[in-house]
This record gives C-alpha cells, structure tokens and sequence, in this order.
C-alpha cells in the first residue's frame, strides 16, 4: 500500500519535472512584444465605419458613407454624391431627430451647399478641432470632420 503510493508520487513528480523543463524550453525564445497594431479609433464620437474618410467623402441616397473624416488644417473636404439625389449641407447636426443649425467657432460657414450629382468642396477648415456638417434635406444624415 504504502509502495504503491511512492510509486504514483514519484511518477507524478516526473511528470512534472518534464513538464516545467519543456515549459521553460518553449518560453525561452518567445519574448513576444506587441508593437504593431496602433489602434486609431480616437477619431470620432459617432464614427461606425471604424476609420474615418480621408479628405473625401462620398453620399449615398440619404446619409454620408463615411460618418467622419480627416483633414489637414487649413484643408477642404470633398462630398462626392454618388446618386443623383439632392443633398443640401450645412453647419450642425442631426440630434434625436431634430436639425440644430450651430456653427461651433472656428468652423467655416457652410451655406446651404447644394449637391445632385457630381461634388462640391466644403471648407476650407483653418481650425483644429471636430466640426459638424448635416444635411437638412436627410434626417440624421451628419458627418464629422476632424480637423488636424
Ligand atoms: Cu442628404
């Protein structure tokens, strides 16, 4: 009885001697670091595309494609409106429903740009710093451009 027990101690003890050595043999070279992957998500509150336009932005039937986009000071953003279907922009945004025509300081006016078709240039943005565009004509059909 007693025999059997040192024995079965003993084998478990083996076992996890060669365990810790095998274990100790992989880790040695690993030293994996995690340098890549810089997760730009900052950009954005309302930014569900995951990464924000760069500097264009393109509109469907009735909302932008890209709910944000980036742009260098001083920069314009491009809307491209590919239908042909009237999109008329301005300052502010869309909340609950409801227009709010704000235009935050440091912002360009942005009059009432009418698009159908083709694309027009809005800015320039001179100013650092996160600015709401909307279209009247879509409910919540805003976009956020990021200024930098
Ligand atoms: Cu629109």
């Amino acid at each position: 009885m007693n025999g059997k027990r040192l024995k079965v101690i003993v084998v478990f003890l083996t076992i996890l001697a060669l365990g810790s050595i095998l274990l100790a043999a992989c880790s040695r070279p690993g030293t994996i670091t995690n340098t890549g992957t810089t997760p730009t998500a900052s950009s954005g509150g309302g930014g569900t595309t995951g990464g924000c336009a760069n500097g264009t932005v393109h509109m469907d039937a009735s909302n932008f494609v890209q709910k944000c986009v980036n742009v260098k000071k001083g920069s314009k953003v491009t809307l491209v409106d590919d239908v042909q279907v009237l999109h008329i922009i301005t300052n502010g945004q869309w909340v609950n429903g409801n227009p709010q025509l704000t235009v935050e300081p440091g912002a360009p006016t942005i009059p009432n740009v009418n698009i159908s078709g083709g694309s027009a240039d809005i800015g320039p943005f001179n100013t650092a710093g996160k600015f709401n565009v909307l279209c009247t004509v879509h409910v919540n059909m805003n976009l956020v451009v990021n200024v930098m």
